[in-house]
């Protein structure tokens, strides 16, 4: 089993009769997925909501029952992969491009599980270009004022062509380098007129399940 699938395998343990369940994006989200469906065949009842089209695809294609957003008030777990997460279960996510619809996921869960192999583990956040997802509407004027903090922000390309998220947004990878302060970071990104959101999840996580080549698993 890899890293990856050994820390998915055990967030998904945690995971009880009737809950509401969010479904995260990426490869390591990707597995935890296809263990709650096998568990749902195993007769676990559970409802699902998922971050983005592709999960969404792959919960109907494996048998997860899905529940509209309109139907339910909260979400009692969401497990979700991360591209950095430091020793305060602060992340870096985005790299798959669905921040905004994880960040809402996570928002509205009871309980958030991160899904990571130690390649995702780091003292402090930044090695990672920070993903900033921003509106198409005069985007040139946005990425100037991205700029102003100190950065070269670069389009996301797909393809050869621009790329656009689930809501039609592109997204700005931002290099910031270590970053000292996570949370003002985040505000001061969210202020800028043309920014929806970005991938600093900042003490949202309540735990962060990692997986090791030797086989350990650990949960913080
Ligand atoms: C999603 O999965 C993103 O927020 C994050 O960027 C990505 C991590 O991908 P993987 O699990 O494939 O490393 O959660």
């Amino acid at each position: 089993m890899n890293t990856k699938q050994l820390a998915a395998e055990k967030a998904v343990e945690s995971i009880e009769e009737g809950m509401i369940v969010g479904l995260g994006t990426g490869s390591t989200a990707y597995f935890a997925i296809r263990r709650i469906a096998e568990r749902v065949k195993e007769g676990l009842s559970i409802r699902a909501v998922a971050s983005s089209q592709h999960s969404e695809d792959l919960a109907r294609e494996w048998g997860i029952p899905l529940v509209a957003f309109d139907e339910i008030e909260a979400i009692d777990v969401t497990i979700d992969g991360a591209d950095e997460a430091d020793g305060e279960a602060n992340l870096i996510k985005g790299g798959g491009g669905a921040l905004l619809r994880e960040k809402i996921l996570a928002h509205h869960s009871r309980r958030m599980i991160v899904i990571v192999d130690e390649s995702k583990r780091v003292e402090r956040l930044g090695a990672f270009p920070l993903p900033v997802e921003i509106v198409p509407f005069a985007e040139n004027l946005t990425l100037r004022s991205l700029k102003e903090l100190g950065v070269e922000p670069q389009l996301r390309m797909k393809e050869g062509v621009l790329f656009r998220t689930d809501n039609g947004n592109l997204i700005a990878d931002c290099r910031f380098g270590s970053i000292d302060d996570a949370a003002q970071l985040e505000r001061r990104l969210n202020l800028i007129p043309g920014v929806v959101e970005n991938g600093l999840f900042v003490r949202m996580a309540h735990t962060v399940v990692t997986g090791y080549g030797d086989g350990r698993v650990t949960m913080q």
